[in-house]
């Protein structure tokens, strides 16, 4: 299967790429099984609907789509910005956990992505901090993600509201996670940070490396 970013019309939902209940007891079981197969289905089934009225728009790729929000005919633009982001930032935020680090492994960067984050932090500990505070203080429904900004190579924070993606051409996500209730109301109730801690225990660092990775050396389209 092509990879989320490049797909094109159809869109298409990847299965979550670990069990519903691999992120337990940080993520629960139900939240996951709700949250993959009912929300972000729903964002690719209205991506979809969206983009088959127009044609001309079937062979533009996912993060394509996203970059030239602004140029898209006006019937489509919002219908996109929410659901292509949707879809967008989904697929990442499910890539950016894992199993292993649930158990346990691996819950701070190494190498690299390890380097980078305290060049642009100072130190891991102050990049949590920061990210950690921004998420918890965004207001409403959005998402908070690290990504790499391309022109300086540094990395920063992009706060982001409702489903709207960075800009894709010049920062690339690299970790993402989702603040919008339905990420964490059947848990945790209305107590987002203790969310957010779960989340930390399980970040995927070995993917998001990769993600790093990649976006120093490939064309984020
Ligand atoms: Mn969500």
């Amino acid at each position: 299967m092509t990879d989320v970013p490049r797909q094109t019309y159809p869109f298409t939902l990847p299965d979550l790429p670990y069990s519903y209940d691999a992120l337990e007891p940080h993520l629960d079981e139900a939240t996951m099984r709700v949250h993959h197969d009912k929300h972000h289905k729903t964002y690719v089934d209205k991506l979809n609907e969206a983009v088959a009225k127009k044609p001309e728009l079937q062979r533009l790729t996912l993060v394509e789509l996203l970059s030239d929000i602004d140029k898209l005919p006006d019937d489509v633009r919002e219908p996109v910005r929410n659901n292509g982001g949707g879809h967008y930032h989904h697929d990442l935020f499910w890539n950016s956990l894992s199993p292993a680090a649930a158990q346990g492994a691996a819950r701070q960067p190494d190498g690299e992505l390890a380097a980078a984050i305290s060049e642009s932090f100072a130190s891991f500990e102050k990049f949590r901090e920061q990210f950690t505070d921004v998420a918890a203080r965004h207001f409403a429904s959005g998402w908070v993600a690290l990504v790499r900004v391309h022109d300086t190579g540094k990395l920063a924070l992009a706060d982001l509201k409702d489903h709207d993606a960075p800009p894709l051409r010049k920062r690339t996500p690299l970790l993402i996670v989702d603040v919008w209730e339905h990420a964490y109301y059947l848990k945790f109730q209305n107590r987002r940070p203790e969310f957010l801690t779960a989340f930390w225990s399980v970040v995927d660092w070995k993917k998001t490396a990769q993600r790093f990775a990649n976006s120093r050396t490939a064309t984020p389209m």
